[in-house]
């Protein structure tokens, strides 16, 4: 569908062409280097049923973050995300029953990364994902809408491939048996984190819950992290989700897509980088359940990320952004040789989780 972009910046008091940007999976987003320069967002109201929601949470927790920004003698229209408003004063545009626009300011000088380039920026981001918990740690948990019911409930992610298995939409399953396999084999790991948050000793708190590597800005002159992005999934969670996330995409050897499997691996120096950037942030808050399980919760996100790339191939693609054929399956495959090597190297990862706590 065509969208006359020029006059939904309009709505929002800003004239300027704009020009697709960015490699997100879920929303639609634009860049504009008008005065000042602007993200503009299509919600994905496929995937977030109720836009109003999440701008909400999106907006009170960013005029949080940036009272704590000011606090620590940072720059707020920086360092946190900038909701711009719509001429009515709303947070976001409403063009239709489907379509719901939102603008940001643009984060000047900065960029993301799709692979990590040198680990060092792991330890960036890991500080940077670090700080955003931080800063969010007085924040009440019950003062956020839960905008995508069960996001990181591994079981739940189970039962919904299962579905995908047995309905079968896209007529893909025969082609699929090794990676159907490995999904229902490695499912053993999927109640590891929901048990304990059931039995409490893994508390739930404010969190972000897509720490991708590319929803953290970096300075693109001094290389640090700037700003923690893609606000969306910023639910009560579980700090294991962010922690484990982020190794996952972050700590590949390549890139989340790559089709040639040997040149997958998970790469212990990244998990070193981004431990050290994030523990140095929040070890002493965490309990002692939450230390024993960072390491297997890279390989239960790895797989839980897996599962949903494979779901979607099964059901036609119909919730991340495809880019050629086989695409989601191409991610899964990576996901599930991740986690077959992280298995193999949860005890180094211990001794390395030792270090830092
Ligand atoms: P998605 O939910 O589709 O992943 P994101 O909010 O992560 O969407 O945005 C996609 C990409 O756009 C990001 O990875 C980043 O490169 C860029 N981006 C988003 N918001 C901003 C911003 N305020 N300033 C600069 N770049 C941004
Ligand atoms: C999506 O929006 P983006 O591209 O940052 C997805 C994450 C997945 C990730 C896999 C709301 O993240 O959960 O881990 O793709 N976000 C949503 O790359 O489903
Ligand atoms: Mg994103």
């Amino acid at each position: 569908m065509e969208f006359n972009l020029k006059a939904v910046c309009e709505q929002f008091v800003i004239k300027t062409d704009i020009e697709s940007y960015g490699n997100g999976h879920i929303n639609d987003t634009y860049m504009a280097d008008a005065k000042p320069q602007i993200i503009l967002q299509r919600i994905n109201k496929n995937v977030f049923h109720n836009p109003h929601e999440v701008m909400e949470n999106i907006y009170n927790v960013t005029e949080h973050l940036k009272k704590k920004i000011v606090e620590r003698g940072g720059n707020p229209e920086r360092e946190a995300l900038n909701v711009i408003k719509t001429k009515d004063g709303k947070n976001y545009f409403q063009l239709d029953e489907d379509n719901f626009f939102r603008m940001y300011l643009f984060v000047t000088d900065s960029v993301s990364y799709d692979i990590v380039e040198d680990p060092i920026q792991l330890f960036h981001a890991g500080t940077a994902f670090g700080k955003f918990q931080n800063m969010l740690d007085d924040y009440p948990t019950d003062n956020l809408y839960e905008t995508i019911v069960d996001f990181h409930n591994t079981p739940e992610r189970v039962n919904q491939l299962k579905e995908a298995i047995s309905n079968d939409l896209a007529g893909k399953l025969a082609d699929v048996c090794d990676e159907v396999e490995f999904a229902l084999e490695y499912a053993d790991y999927k109640s590891v984190i929901t048990d304990e948050i059931k039995k409490g000793t893994v508390p739930v708190r404010v969190t972000h819950n897509d720490t991708k590597l590319n929803n953290v800005l970096f300075d693109a002159k001094t290389g640090e992290s700037v700003c923690v992005i893609d606000l969306d999934t910023v639910m009560p969670g579980s700090i294991l989700y962010d922690f484990g996330d982020a190794l996952r995409f972050g700590a590949s050897s390549g890139t989340e897509d790559e089709q040639d499997l040997d040149k997958i691996w998970f790469d212990l120096e990244k998990f070193e980088q981004f431990a050290k950037g994030f523990l140095t942030e929040v070890k002493d808050c965490l309990t002692p359940k939450e230390i024993e399980l960072l390491p297997v919760s890279a390989l239960i996100m790895t797989y839980e990320c897996g599962i949903r790339f494979l779901a979607d191939h099964l059901n036609g693609d119909t919730y991340f952004k495809v880019h050629r054929e086989n695409h989601n399956l191409d991610r899964a495959r990576t996901q599930f040789k991740l986690v077959k090597d992280i298995e193999s190297k949860l005890s180094e990862m211990k001794n390395i989780i030792e270090k830092y706590v």
